[in-house]
């Protein structure tokens, strides 16, 4: 016999379609959101002026706060492109530097790009259904879709990780993962341009 549910925080359902966990809300990151993340800003400016593309969407339940306790969320990253370059979520560090997250794959297929914050070093790990990333404390973390189907994740962590985007946001990743010859490519952001790229 399962035991009586008492809290409704104790179990929740995936809605892929929605991008919901149970009750919770759905918040939408649109192609509008990211302006200045994507490296071809050409691409990017032509495509918002066709659509302003839903990018992903995150649902989070967080039961309690205080010592001990976990919250999560619910990520769906669609596929597709600007320029060569995949979509992606904005990325941040955790505003308590230390506090390190567990993602787990669902469905699709892609990476996680790491930035540790101190020696800038990258690590492009793959990330998709059935595969489990853990995410170190002061590690700025990424989601990368290189599939054709989304990208659905769950990202598990203390539940006063918070997020820090303003670096990022200022900054952006080192890196940058491209499409080239059918294949991702992990490039020096320095490099965009060098070539024709
Ligand atoms: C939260 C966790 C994820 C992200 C989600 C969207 O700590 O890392 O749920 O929130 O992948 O990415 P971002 O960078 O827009 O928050
Ligand atoms: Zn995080």
């Amino acid at each position: 016999m399962p035991l009586p549910i008492q809290d409704a925080t104790l179990l929740t359902a995936i809605n892929f379609e929605t991008g919901a966990l149970s009750g919770q809300v759905v918040q939408k990151r649109y192609l509008s959101d990211l302006r200045g993340y994507f490296a071809d800003e050409a691409a990017y400016a032509e495509a918002l002026t066709h659509n302003d593309v839903l990018l992903y969407t995150v649902s989070s339940v967080e039961p309690a706060e205080g010592d001990g306790q976990m919250h999560y969320g619910l990520g769906i990253l669609h596929p597709g492109k600007i320029g060569p370059e995949y979509f992606f979520t904005k990325g941040h560090f955790h505003t308590q530097r230390e506090a390190a997250e567990v993602y787990v794959g669902l469905r699709g297929e892609g990476f996680m790009l790491l930035e540790h914050e101190r020696t800038q070093e990258s690590t492009l790990v793959a990330f998709g259904a059935n595969q489990i990333v853990y995410v170190p404390g002061y590690t700025a973390h990424r989601t990368i879709n290189t599939g054709t189907q989304p990208l659905a994740y769950l990202g598990i962590y203390p539940w006063n990780a918070g997020h820090d985007y303003g670096a990022i946001a200022d900054r952006n990743f080192l890196k940058i993962l491209i499409e080239h010859e059918g294949q991702p490519v992990l490039l020096d952001r320095d490099r965009w341009g060098d070539d024709g790229e």
